[in-house]
């Protein structure tokens, strides 16, 4: 029987509740949105098979929940993970500064080495935008991380995001060099325009 997958990476997303964590993966593994808000409990998952330099990439993404009280359970799942996202609000500036203590949280319990990503979601709604998109990208450029302006509702860069994560765990397991200029695909890829569409 052939092999379904060529490599196996588990992603986990973290950052304050309600900022979008959840909204993100349903949309990157279900193409959908439902702006009803159903806080998460302790922790969920769901899965997507990817093709990144012509190589199967299943992506097991662990949801954790973003509230206090489920701090124990979640940071248990650090370890295990091969990327971690950040994900703030940028309509709200609390969640952004938050980010240091996410990354303080990384630095304490996950597995040395571990990628990690920077999101800024609800670009969508410009209006009440609170943290600028330079404050967002200069705090990933000084800890060497990617950084996404991101909409779940309006489908903007979360694709393209995930894909940038998980070919830097995919480059960094390969160890090849000279990978580096090859193409990313995705079986359906949507081009959405907006004011934060960026790269
Ligand atoms: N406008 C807009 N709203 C969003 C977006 N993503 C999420 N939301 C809304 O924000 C609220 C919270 O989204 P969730 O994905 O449940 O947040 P979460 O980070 O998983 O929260 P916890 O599970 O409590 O940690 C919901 O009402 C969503 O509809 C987005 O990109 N744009
Ligand atoms: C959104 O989710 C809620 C709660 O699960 C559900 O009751 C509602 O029908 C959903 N809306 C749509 C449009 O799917
Ligand atoms: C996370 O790290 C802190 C500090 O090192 C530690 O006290 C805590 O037990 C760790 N949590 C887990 C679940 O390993
Ligand atoms: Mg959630």
């Amino acid at each position: 029987m052939a092999k379904k997958y060529d490599f196996l990476f588990k992603l986990l997303l973290i950052g304050d509740s309600g900022v979008g964590k959840t909204c993100l993966i349903i949309r990157f593994a279900e193409d959908d949105f439902n702006s009803t808000y159903i806080s998460t409990i302790g922790i969920d998952f769901k899965v997507k098979t990817i093709e990144v330099d012509g190589k199967k990439v299943k992506l097991q993404v662990w949801d954790t929940a973003g509230q206090e009280r489920f701090k124990t359970i979640t940071t248990a799942y650090y370890r295990g993970a091969m990327g971690i996202i950040l994900v703030y609000d940028i309509t709200d500036d609390k969640s952004f500064e938050n980010i240091q203590n996410w990354m303080k949280s990384i630095r304490e319990n996950a597995s040395a080495g571990v990628s990690q990503m920077l999101l800024g979601n609800k670009c969508d709604i410009e209006a009440k935008r609170k943290v600028t998109k330079d404050t967002g990208e200069k705090l990933a450029k000084d800890h060497g991380i990617r950084f996404f302006e991101t909409s779940a509702k309006s489908n903007i860069n979360v694709d393209e995001s995930f894909i940038a994560l998980a070919r830097d765990i995919l480059l960094m397991s390969s160890k090849k060099p000279g990978s580096t200029g090859r193409e990313v695909r995705i079986t359906s890829t949507e081009k959405k325009s907006s004011k934060c569409l960026l790269l």
